[in-house]
């Protein structure tokens, strides 16, 4: 790699993102412009974009076991007893609501609804799915009839559906039966008669909510088991450290994937509403990280520590910078401490669980973020989400942002889990990637300011316990034995 400091390389990431969108903008205005491409040559043009998205599906199997495993068992075996027990419902209770803010907020906003059919968008009322149906199969998803079904299914290449839209002979080549799946069928709007297809979790190949249930309780139970579970505990920690570093090689690639899935795009695109949508987007998940931040945390610490919340804020700015800059939770880590030991004189016991734990599971902006654009590329395909769907999505962003690791981009690799927990095409993602180098920034700001203001709320309510350890640590007497 590079000999340049780690600043400069996580930066050296961030910059080559951003030269591949403005890039692949660039391209794809070019070639739209100047060169008319066939069906075909569009599939080889958009090639190089294609393995990306191949390569981030690829990963979601690892990715969700070992890092749900991991992260639950380290959760059991380093709690130390009431005090890490208070920041778990800390970090879980902040998450969740910064989800359901986010969810309220694309719905009531709807910035991928194209105005004609602005009718059709109704959360949980599918004409043919009613909620009790939508809520059964979610708890069907959750619960796979077996493991290895739930997580191999073949499903069509690109190539072929392309082949089959430039009708090609069908009889030139066998077709993969598309996989059998629950599939709700629905009139996408009057004036547009076509049926559109949602099929169930099974569409891209994993039944994501299902393996997340399992790896939840599997996680828990390893990190129950004391010695005997240790090696299945090391054996995932390794596993996760394996998929990081792949993550870590995807990263690398994914400014050249990003040149061609943005041109591609760009090529295939009919209106140019579609920049009007994605501005609306960015609206929509800047305001909930502002709401959640501004309003939903503070209120939080003001209830809990009755302490003016601002100026705790104000103490963690140097940190909200750092965070700002390099885009990475983990990388601020050091920044964080200083600023709630030093500035707001957070108990060291406290800031060294909530918030090395905090930066790896607690992640508020990037479960917000993930919920939104989740609901937000459901309404660019005008596809209606019933509450299974949508409880669905909150569940995976959830869970995925506890997945994600604090290191640049995170959000966006967890996505394709949130997408493919719902049947949506993984594929749209590249619109989220345009400017997703941005929110990544704010997001990962509102990720360590949730930490932070779990320092204070967590140290201010294990009051007790911090006293009866000062007072075992001065009463102690060395044990001769
Ligand atoms: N950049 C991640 C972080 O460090 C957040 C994300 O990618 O969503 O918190």
């Amino acid at each position: 790699g590079c000999s340049c400091p780690v600043f400069l390389k996580k930066n050296c990431l961030l910059l080559s993102t951003v030269a591949a969108v403005l890039l692949g903008i660039g391209v794809g205005v070019l070639v739209r412009e100047y060169a008319k491409l066939s069906n075909l040559d569009k599939f080889y043009f958009s090639f190089p974009g294609e393995v990306l998205m191949r390569m981030l599906k690829l990963i979601i199997l690892p990715l969700i076991i070992s890092s749900m495993i991991t992260g639950v068992a380290a959760l059991d075996s380093s709690i130390s007893g009431k005090i890490g027990l208070r920041a778990v419902v800390y970090y879980f209770c902040t998450t969740v609501i910064a989800v359901i803010l986010g969810i309220v907020l694309v719905v009531t906003i709807k910035p991928g609804v194209t105005q004609t059919t602005n009718d059709i968008y109704r959360v949980g009322s599918t004409p043919d799915v009613s909620t009790v149906d939508a809520l059964l199969d979610l708890i069907r998803n959750m619960f796979p009839e077996n493991l290895v079904q739930a997580c191999f299914q073949q499903y069509k290449t690109k190539r072929e559906k392309v082949e089959a839209e430039t009708s090609v002979d069908k009889n030139s080549s066998t077709f993969a039966e598309e996989p059998v799946t629950t599939a709700t069928t629905f009139k996408a709007s009057e004036n547009k008669t076509q049926e559109y297809k949602v099929v169930g979790s099974y569409s891209d190949g994993i039944n994501v909510l299902g393996l997340i249930v399992f790896c939840l309780v599997f996680g828990m139970v390893i990190g129950k088991m004391g010695e005997k579970g240790q090696v299945l505990v090391d054996f995932f920690n390794a596993l996760n450290e394996a998929t990081m570093r792949i993550v870590h090689i995807i990263m690398w690639y994914m400014p050249i994937g990003i040149v061609f899935l943005i041109a591609g795009k760009i090529i295939e695109v009919e209106d140019w509403e579609i920049f009007r949508k994605l501005g609306l987007y960015m609206a929509t998940v800047i305001s909930g990280l502002a709401i959640h931040s501004v309003i939903i945390l503070p209120l939080i610490y003001l209830i809990i520590v009755r302490k003016n919340p601002f100026r705790f804020a104000m103490g963690m700015a140097q940190a909200l910078l750092t965070a700002l800059m390099i885009s990475s939770s983990s990388a601020t880590l050091p920044v964080t401490f200083r600023c709630a030991e030093e500035k707001n004189l957070i108990d060291k016991r406290i800031t060294r669980f909530v918030l090395p734990v905090g930066a790896t599971i607690n992640m508020d902006g990037t479960a917000l973020y993930e919920a939104v654009a989740a609901v937000f590329i459901a309404q660019l395909n005008d596809l209606q989400l019933d509450v299974g769907k949508i409880v669905t999505i909150s569940v995976t962003a959830t869970a995925a942002s506890i997945g994600a690791a604090g290191v640049p981009q995170a959000g966006l690799v967890t996505m394709v889990i949130v997408l493919t927990a719902v049947g949506l095409p993984a594929e749209d993602v590249t619109l989220i990637i345009a400017v997703d180098w941005l929110l990544d920034r704010f997001r990962t700001m509102v990720n360590v300011l949730g930490d932070a203001f779990g320092t204070g709320i967590v140290e201010k309510l294990s009051k007790k316990e911090l006293e009866q350890m000062d007072v075992n640590s001065e009463v102690n007497i060395v044990n001769p034995f």
